[in-house]
């Protein structure tokens, strides 16, 4: 069996890395204890943003409360409750709507100075459209903001984190060329009315995931499964509506405000199963499909779609029969357009895989993007398994992401804006403390190198709704009680560890929180 042949193959690499890190210790302990203090020691530098994040469909509820229509996931919860692991929906999930003062408060708890958070398009645009804002809307997100501003916590808004109004995607959503018109005008919307206190906006949340999970496959809403074809229609219009979302931005709200905006990218770790010139090709092709698809437009020297992608989708759409290409390619002027459109980067990082493209098999949909780059990915059975099926700690991953991308763009200011850990809940939560831990220490290894990151926001505040996983899947610092009609939020171990690096600045691999009794620190 290939696999198998693979799976030995990647042991060795993984032996290698074992090697290395014996020697690394080897020398440590030759210069006697300084390595241990010095790594014990190191600090996140003043400045330094700790935040966390959540999303408005996996927190608010109040799904049809004071205005708000139907979006996408509403949509999919109430027509399609199969689709959904425990037939749960986001109705009132963690009830936000009603219950941010809480939210707020444990934000005071754990000390964190910027809260990233997201809008609901459907709650300020019933329709969709900018016809008619609905101001219950508006001012639901004024109050959260205002709440989150008088204990000098910063905001940070995502205008996009995949609730498309339904009714915008009865008109074919993000595969209408016209969606880069709605959704300028809906930041028009947001800029309007929250530009004088948020400072910090991102456009969307994970072009990949909208366009490849919810248009190119079947695990987002809407699951539409237009397999190499939906995710690449979709990523042309929404890097022009990022585009457009930013020069409006930049050009109107930027002079008058000052302020960034800016767009996320889901980046797994992706390394070579082998040392092998294929397996390192297979990495920058599992890359263009996975994220630089998404970001090259907007980050890479030339702008445009990454080159190698472009030119093999062409090739077996001509071979498939397709008259043309299945990926379009911008005009010229779309190209400079779209380049240079983010004020920084911004990373979710959670996991990663070993790729090569003799793990390809021809299991995959044709035509499909996976099909179109021919690489299979494997996992080592040493990386620990999260509670989320497609969720293992890789190694040292986040600092490997962090490197990815200085080495595609050069140094440019990094946010870390998701970074998290699934259990399946309580509140002893040693895997997640271990790889906050692990994941915060990789931070420091990329800052040491010099790399410009500038804060990092744990994902999640609390237990929320995952997606298809419902609330089988806990991402949460506090743990919610879903039996419970208060819906009460629970400190985990996490959040008393996650409050001490944010405190001391430092990270302390023995830190044991004393108390499991949560308070506000003075200042907060
Ligand atoms: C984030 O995305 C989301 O922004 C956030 O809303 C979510 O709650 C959080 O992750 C935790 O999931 O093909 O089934 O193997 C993370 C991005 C999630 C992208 C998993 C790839 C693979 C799904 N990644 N996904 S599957």
């Amino acid at each position: 069996m290939p696999i198998n042949m693979f799976r030995r193959l990647g042991g060795l690499a993984i032996l290698h890395g074992y090697i290395m890190k014996l020697l690394v210790l080897l020398l440590c302990s030759a210069v006697a204890v300084t390595c241990g203090k010095v790594r014990q020691g190191r600090k996140f530098p003043d400045g330094f943003v700790f935040g966390v994040a959540t999303a408005s469909y996996q927190i608010e509820g109040a799904w049809d409360e004071d205005g708000k229509s139907e979006n996408i996931w509403d949509y999919l919860v109430h027509n399609n409750p199969d689709a959904i692991v425990d037939r749960s929906t986001g109705d009132v999930a963690c009830d936000s709507y009603h219950k941010y003062k809480r939210d707020v408060e444990m934000m005071r708890e754990l000390g964190i100075d910027s809260y990233r958070f997201s809008l609901s398009w459907s709650r300020i645009l019933p329709s969709g459209f900018a016809n008619h804002v609905n101001e219950a809307g508006v001012q639901f997100y004024n109050n959260l903001i205002d709440e989150l501003l008088k204990y000098n916590i910063d905001p940070i808004i995502t205008l996009y984190h995949w609730d498309l109004p339904q009714k915008l995607q009865e008109l074919g959503g993000w595969l209408n060329p016209l969606v880069v018109d709605w959704f300028e005008d809906y930041a028009r919307v947001v800029y309007e009315s929250f530009s004088d206190r948020v400072k910090s906006f991102i456009t969307i949340n994970e072009p990949g995931q909208v366009c490849y999970d919810g248009y190119g496959t079947d695990i987002k809403a809407p699951l539409l499964n237009a397999t190499g074809i939906g995710e690449y229609i979709c990523a042309r219009h929404i890097a022009l509506a990022h585009a457009k979302a930013y020069h409006l931005y930049n050009n109107v709200y930027k002079p008058k405000y000052g302020g960034v905006c800016g767009y996320t990218f889901a980046m797994d770790s992706v390394a070579p199963l082998t040392d092998s010139e294929e397996d390192k090709y297979a990495v920058e092709l599992m890359t263009q499909h996975q994220w630089a698809i998404y970001s090259d437009p907007v980050f890479s020297k030339d702008g445009g779609f990454p080159k190698e992608l472009l030119e093999l989708v062409a090739k077996k759409s001509a071979a498939q029969g397709f008259p043309r290409s299945r990926l379009i390619d911008f005009t010229e002027e779309e190209k400079a357009y779209i380049r240079g459109t983010s004020d920084f980067y911004g990373v979710n990082h959670y996991t990663g895989s070993l790729v090569s493209s003799s793990l390809y098999t021809s299991q995959y949909a044709v035509p499909s993007s996976l099909d179109d780059i021919e690489v299979g990915q494997m996992i080592p059975d040493d990386w620990l398994q999260s509670a989320s099926a497609w969720f293992q700690k890789m190694p040292d991953s986040m600092y490997i992401t962090l490197k990815l991308i200085q080495k595609r763009y050069g140094d440019l200011p990094i946010y870390i804006t998701e970074n998290g850990w699934s259990s399946y809940g309580g509140i002893d939560d040693d895997d997640r403390v271990d790889y906050y831990r692990s994941a915060l220490e990789g931070v420091l290894d990329a800052l040491d190198d010099g790399l410009n990151i500038k804060g990092y926001y744990a994902w999640s505040l609390m237990d929320n709704f995952e997606w298809l996983a419902g609330y089988t899947e806990r991402f949460g610092l506090y743990q919610v009680d879903y039996d419970d009609p208060e819906l009460t939020r629970t400190p985990r171990k996490s959040a008393f560890v996650y409050k001490h690096i944010i405190k001391t600045r430092m990270i302390d691999p023995d830190y044991e929180p004393e108390t499991n009794v949560m308070t506000i620190d003075e200042g907060h």
